[in-house]
């Protein structure tokens, strides 16, 4: 019991591998299909070390100042309920994981997982904090956009926040913004991880 109140606690969040995000979608990010398997793996390791799982989802209306049309930078995407809005095929996460939707405001981009709510209306700051989460692993779509914006709120929010690099991937409008978003992120505290380090970790543990 008292091993158990010492251990750090970790949870997984999964930023927006939605159809859209991915190549063939409206706003299809080179290679983001590439990082699936890698995400399948993690979550597989929390499932089993019985930790918590956030899958995000941009969850846009019609009409949103977010899109191009609108006045925003984006085409159309992740319109809810849409076949571009749902879960790449190829993610695999339990039904236990917390499926946590965000963008539905229409005034706002809502690029940060901290934005997203679960089907109750509950924060993701709220339910990290009733299940005190102090570590949170973060991978996604897409590096330049909602994985930054997530891990700099998660460091603003005192979280320890690691970001899994084997498994992110950038839309990058120009050719280094992903690699700048990478530097600005860990510059603010967050450190890289990857799959072969976890693993290795757990069987040294
Ligand atoms: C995203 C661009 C526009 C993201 C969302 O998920 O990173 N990028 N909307």
């Amino acid at each position: 019991m008292l091993m158990n109140s010492l251990r750090l606690s970790k949870a997984l969040l999964v930023v927006d591998v939605q159809n859209d995000f991915c190549p063939g979608g409206a706003l299809g990010i080179s290679g983001g299909e590439r990082i699936i398997p890698f995400l399948n793996r993690y979550i597989k390791y929390f499932e089993r070390e019985n930790l918590p799982i956030f899958v995000t989802r941009d969850w846009h209306p019609k009409v949103t100042k977010h899109f191009e049309q609108f006045g925003g930078v984006w085409p159309e995407h992740c319109v809810e309920e849409s076949y571009g809005a749902q879960f790449h095929p190829e993610l695999e996460f339990p039904k236990e994981a917390l499926v946590m939707s965000k963008g539905m405001d229409p005034e706002e981009d809502s690029y940060s997982a901290f934005q997203s709510t679960d089907s109750s209306g509950m924060a993701l700051a709220n339910l990290l904090k009733n299940l005190g989460v102090s570590q949170i692993y973060i991978g996604g779509l897409a590096t330049d956009y909602c994985v930054k914006y997530s891990v700099l709120d998660a460091l603003r929010g005192g979280l320890e926040v690691f970001i899994l690099i084997d498994a992110i991937a950038g839309v990058n409008l120009q050719p280094e913004d992903s690699n700048a978003a990478l530097e600005e992120m860990v510059g603010c505290g967050a450190k890289k991880t990857f799959l072969r380090r976890i693993f290795s970790e757990m069987i040294a543990r």
